[in-house]
């Protein structure tokens, strides 16, 4: 079943709210007001949307530091990650964790991951718990391109078909690791023929197409159910802001980047609505609405307390 045309509005509303909040993050940041590393994903929020939109919230989820949109996505409180982004103990990791861990058992998002290609063995394992209790819940992760060449992505991907797990794997494919052109590291530029050389179903899509995204994670959340096992899908997309804060974006021309702007995922949405017969005018009453949430996050992250000193070492475990 695809994305039906009446949940566009929400699913755009949703892209806003992912874009918003980087947006104010990335302000909140050169204020000096936010510690740390912040991995935008500016231009990637079709996939998280379309990706998590097609699973149930009962379903697992994990991703990378770049996971602002994915965990909101999945239903993390918009109020929850702006108080994790300024520390606060009403975070979703009570303040602890920040921009790279944000997570929440609750809506299935079981963490952001720092470390390259581990939240794919996590996602793994929770496909083999729900598979040996005989529960119908899928797994979903994603990752970025440049887990493709580490260890644990090869054995998860091997076991995953061996005991078909039902497994979402999404490699959101943004043509760069870091600051260098992945195809410099990676002999098949591609990644989703080694993917199938595992035995699996696997493809490459344009993700910046939400309906397309939607879609393809749906028919594998539908496979991975039924006992089918696992899917790869390469999701094609382009990040619009530096890696990180601070990134002198030396590896990549203006050009490049404004290229990768016509197809950009809000404005493809915007002109899709559009085509649907939406005026300009409820196009703008919806980024209203998405203002509204991240206004209200920041809010209730500023009134929120900084947690108490004496909580620093509950809920560490190390
Ligand atoms: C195991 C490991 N090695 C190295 C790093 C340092 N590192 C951080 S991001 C990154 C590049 C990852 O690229 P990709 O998977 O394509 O994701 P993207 O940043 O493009 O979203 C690296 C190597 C790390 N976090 N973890």
């Amino acid at each position: 079943m695809p994305l039906s045309p009446d949940r566009l509005p929400d699913a755009y509303r949703q892209m806003l709210i992912i874009r918003k909040f980087e947006e104010t993050v990335r302000n909140l940041y050169q204020q000096g007001r936010i510690r740390g590393s912040f991995h935008p994903c500016v231009g990637q929020e079709a996939v998280a949307v379309g990706g998590c939109w097609a699973v149930r919230q009962g379903d697992f989820m994990t991703c990378t530091y770049r996971g602002h949109g994915h965990a909101i996505a999945k239903g993390l409180s918009v109020r929850a990650a702006m108080a994790e982004m300024l520390g606060k103990a009403t975070g979703c990791s009570k303040g602890k964790g920040g921009s790279m861990h944000f997570t929440d058992p609750s809506v299935g998002l079981l963490g952001a991951n720092a470390i390259v290609a581990a939240g794919i063995p996590h996602a793994a394992g929770a496909a083999l718990a729900s598979q040996m209790q005989k529960k119908d819940a899928v797994a979903l992760t994603f990752f970025g391109e440049g887990a493709v060449n580490q260890g644990v992505y090869h054995e998860t991907l091997n076991l995953a078909v061996i005991w078909k797990l039902p497994l979402i794997l999404v490699c959101e494919n943004n043509l760069y690791s870091e600051m260098t052109p992945s195809h410099e590291t990676t002999s098949q530029a591609e990644t989703y023929p080694r993917a199938a050389a595992y035995g699996m179903p696997a493809v490459r899509i344009d993700a910046n197409d939400v309906e397309l995204m939607y879609a393809t994670v749906e028919e594998a959340a539908a496979r991975a159910r039924s006992g089918g096992g696992p899917t790869y899908i390469e999701a094609m997309t382009y990040r619009l802001w530096g890696h990180m804060m601070g990134d002198p974006e030396v590896y990549r021309t203006k050009e490049e980047v404004a290229r990768a702007r016509e197809n950009e995922p809000v404005t493809r949405l915007a002109r899709r609505l559009k085509e649907l017969g939406h005026s300009a005018r409820d196009l703008a009453q919806w980024e209203a609405e998405a203002e509204a949430v991240i206004a209200d996050a920041l809010q209730f992250a500023e009134s929120s307390p900084a947690p108490k000193p004496e909580e620093a070492f509950t809920d560490v475990f190390a």
